[in-house]
């Protein structure tokens, strides 16, 4: 049985992510809790494998079923080898991105059928859900110019706006769908701001 909790962070590009897991990370064990954190896709030397796979351009185009499989074949391999075992242990799991990305950009991005990405979320996951979600939400344009200070783009950062507003909007849809589990923040703000509304909501959690 499950005795950590589990916490992810969701959004687009540059919206705060990574920035904001150290942080989440420094108020948990403040309160004594063991927190691991970690990202999806990846977690795992072969999953980040797979995330190289997925992120790096190629020479020839990658299918969206091979796209999707690909993210579930991390994501198998994350849970079963750092996910559950680390809160069976009892420690809390952040982690940068998870399933609702699966859903922003193959459901909303890219057009797949959703009910083949619930179908996998059931099947791939099980009990292994998050407890909560932040979804830090910007306008693109703030994302991507805090994303594009970094240099070379991904496969991912080189899609138009429109893949992207598809993605921000599918994201904010399922905060709206599941209000219990996704928090929305406005990472549109200092990062001041921004930490003071993450630590409100992980407070109530607390
Ligand atoms: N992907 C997918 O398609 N399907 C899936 O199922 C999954 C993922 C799991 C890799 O993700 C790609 O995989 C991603 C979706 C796809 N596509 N893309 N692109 P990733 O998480 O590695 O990529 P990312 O979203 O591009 O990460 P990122 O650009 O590193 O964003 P971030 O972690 O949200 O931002 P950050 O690094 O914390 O901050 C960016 C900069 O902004 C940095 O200099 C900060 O100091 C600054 N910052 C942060 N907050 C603020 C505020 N509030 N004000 C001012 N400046 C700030």
């Amino acid at each position: 049985m499950k005795k950590g909790k589990f916490i992810t962070l969701e959004g687009g590009e540059g919206v705060g992510k990574s920035t904001n897991l150290s942080f989440i990370k420094q108020l948990l064990e403040e309160q004594g809790l063991t927190v691991i954190t970690t990202r999806e896709p990846g977690g795992t030397v072969f999953a980040e494998n797979i995330r190289q796979l997925l992120l790096q351009n190629q020479q020839e185009v990658v299918s969206e079923t091979t796209e999707l499989l690909l993210m579930f074949a991390a994501r198998a391999q994350h849970i079963e080898q750092v996910i559950k075992p680390a809160l069976l242990q009892g420690s809390w799991v952040l982690c940068d991105r998870f399933t609702d990305s699966t859903f922003a950009y193959q459901g909303g991005g890219r057009g797949m059928d959703t009910r083949v990405i619930e179908w996998l979320e059931e099947n791939v996951q099980a009990d292994i859900k998050p407890e909560l979600t932040l979804l830090l939400d910007a306008p693109i344009a703030i994302g991507m110019d805090r994303a594009n200070k970094r240099g070379e783009l991904d496969r991912f950062e080189l899609e138009k706006n429109e893949f992207f507003e598809k993605v921000r909007a599918t994201f904010l849809l399922r905060a709206a769908n599941n209000p219990r589990v996704i928090k929305t923040i406005n990472a549109a703000q200092t990062l001041d701001k921004v930490q003071a509304e993450i630590a409100t909501v992980i407070k109530a959690v607390l």
